[in-house]
């Protein structure tokens, strides 16, 4: 996807095109009142006040072609610097640009740029004329608090984008159309995985039967891997006392991510952010040996987080999630071990589910963020050291970000882009020196001296719901034959053939396959078309033939393909492809 802000000619276009956008709001709502108009990754957006009135979805169509007869009409685009007080002069009655002009420094050159009846502030640059601004498409319209703050008011947000030539507008236009229809959202809710409802809340989805079979099968998958390395999973509540969050630093670093507390009796409680704490004291239960170590204490956690109305999506951004998590307790020389440990089960996962587009983030922390980040400089610098030098070693590629480290260490995260949006962290380890010695952890070394354990933070899937959301959308919801809620869709041909396939719809159950038999009365090739359509792993035919030889005949898929083969023979197939992980038999 193309990203408009990093191209300097297109930048200019979609700002020239946000002005263009503007001038036509203000021919057909006189009212309006803009605030700002900025070049965004995906285009540009206008930020409007329009007081009581609404632009709904359907009048952008009317917008646009204001548009298109100012940009025929084909005026100059003519800059002017002006004075702070000409300035405050020319737009006294728009608040917006006055607050605009008082928040500029003495050095800012204020200048405005006029195209026929309409002048907006602004630094430029433009395109000579408005002719040039042709082929361009609003997209959407939102809601946004002013300054993107929820006590101010709400404005009203037109998406769009603009190309310098017709072809590749459309493409790009194509290519959201694709988009769309890759969208977990969309998937989600045509293939009855998750659903959301106002009564349970933004942010909280509840998985139907469909999405929660495919969530065993991931539970299952990694819980064996992390089982035959070393890891023990255990259960803990998903509270915990405030107490507990003020020892690990949560309360203080991360309260703005954390659901208010509550009060039961006397004691004061917090929904979960996090499961390092509880896991904590899991370590501390016992005294420990450095021939203990490294100690692997797993669990599939329910975390809640504050996550803005605005910013939660489908499964993708939850407020209620659940994270594949774990935390490693290691001697300083285990670190190195135990980390390549981690990448190589992050490597192996991505290489089962065929995720090959992902990029490693080192995340660090923003030195002058005191607030964010534990304040021990030594302790970060150790750490990130660490963490670079573990990386290097393993010669992996990664990109580096500040201030986008846990409040407790710096991380390893992998970042994958969804089919709508900004990409998302999926895969994370981290490195962290402050937990343990919060929490007073200790083992004795081989000198019989105590000594406190480094733990690494880790989550292969992230949450399973970040990472169902994210395998929708890789396979656009013709899942793997292992994962998909339905692997086998059995289709008689009429009626004297139901009898051979509840048969064999029996076989294939006591094979723990899952299967449906669509005995509906609809003509074959309607549902032949609907098992494709519902993206379904098998599709079984029986017919005369299969009946009278005991056979049966199937097509994967996407193909057009009829096999025959001997029931047995088919079981084993299938069997082996599901043990085997394949995509399909
Ligand atoms: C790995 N304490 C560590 C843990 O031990 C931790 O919580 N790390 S985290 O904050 O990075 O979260 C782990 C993973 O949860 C992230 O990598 C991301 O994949 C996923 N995640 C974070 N926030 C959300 C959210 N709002 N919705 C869905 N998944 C999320
Ligand atoms: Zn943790």
């Amino acid at each position: 996807m193309i990203n408009i802000k990093e191209n300097e000619n297109l930048s200019v276009l979609n700002h020239s095109c946000a002005h263009l956008l503007a001038q036509a709001v203000k021919h057909l709502y006189p009212n309006a009142k803009f605030w700002v108009g900025p070049v965004i990754e995906e285009g540009f957006y206008y930020d409007i006040d329009l007081g009581d009135e609404v632009i709904k979805e359907e009048d952008l169509t009317k917008i646009e072609k204001e548009m298109k007869k100012i940009s025929k009409d084909g005026k100059r685009i003519v800059r002017r610097e002006l004075t702070r007080s000409e300035a405050l002069d020319m737009f006294k009655d728009d608040p917006y640009k006055i607050d605009l002009i008082n928040n500029m420094d003495d050095n800012t050159v204020i200048s405005c740029y006029t195209q026929g009846d309409f002048t907006d502030l602004c630094r430029g640059p433009h395109v000579d004329t408005v002719k040039q601004i042709k082929y361009f498409k609003l997209l959407k319209i939102s809601g946004a608090y002013f300054k993107g703050d929820s006590k101010n008011k709400m404005l009203q947000r037109i998406y769009g984008i603009c190309f310098d030539n017709e072809e590749d507008l459309n493409n790009h236009l194509k290519m959201l159309e694709e988009a769309k229809e890759r969208d977990h959202r969309k998937i989600g809710k045509d293939q009855e995985l998750f659903m959301t409802h106002e009564l349970v809340g933004a942010g909280m989805p509840l998985w139907l039967p469909n999405g929660a079979l495919i969530r065993k099968q991931l539970e299952n998958y990694i819980y064996e891997k992390e089982q035959k390395m070393g890891y023990e999973h255990v259960y803990t509540p998903c509270v915990g006392t405030v107490n507990l969050y003020k020892t690990s630093g949560h309360w203080d670093h991360y309260q703005e991510n954390m659901f208010p507390m509550m009060k039961v009796d006397d004691e004061e409680f917090v929904l979960r952010p996090m499961n390092c704490p509880h896991h904590m004291l899991v370590y501390k239960n016992k005294l420990h040996s450095y021939r203990d170590l490294p100690i692997r204490i797993g669990e599939f956690a329910t975390d809640f987080r504050y996550e803005a109305s605005g910013a939660v999506k489908g499964l993708e951004r939850v407020r209620c999630m659940c994270q594949n998590d774990a935390h490693l307790f290691v001697t300083p020389e285990q670190i190195k071990e135990e980390f390549k440990k981690v990448v190589e089960l992050i490597l192996d996962t991505y290489k089962d589910f065929g995720i090959n587009d992902y990029k490693f983030r080192l995340s660090l922390r923003d030195p002058m963020d005191k607030e964010k980040y534990f304040d021990d400089d030594e302790m970060w610098n150790e750490a990130e050291d660490k963490l670079r030098e573990v990386l290097n070693e393993l010669k992996i590629d990664y990109f580096e970000a500040k201030g986008e480290a846990a409040f407790y260490g710096p991380k390893l995260d992998v970042e994958v882009k969804p089919a709508v949006g900004p990409e998302v962290t999926l895969s994370t380890c981290q490195l962290d020196f402050l937990l343990p010695r919060r929490f007073e952890l200790t083992y004795v070394d081989s000198t019989g001296e105590k000594k406190t354990p480094v733990v690494l933070h880790r989550a292969i899937f992230g949450t399973f719901d970040r990472f169902t959301a994210f395998l929708i959308e890789e396979t656009k919801g013709a899942f793997p034959l292992w994962l998909s809620p339905l692997q086998v869709n059995i289709i008689p041909v009429n009626s004297v053939h139901l009898e051979f396939a509840k048969e064999i719809k029996a076989l294939l159950e006591q094979n723990n396959i899952r299967t449906n038999l669509d005995d509906r009365d609809e003509k074959l090739s309607y549902k032949m078309r609907e098992s494709q359509t519902k993206k379904i792993p098998v599709t079984l035919i029986l017919g005369d033939k299969e009946l009278e030889t005991k056979t049966i005949s199937y097509r994967v898929f996407g193909s057009q393909e009829t096999i025959n083969l001997n029931t047995h023979e088919f079981i084993d197939k299938i069997n082996s492809a599901i043990k085997e992980k394949k995509k399909n038999i």
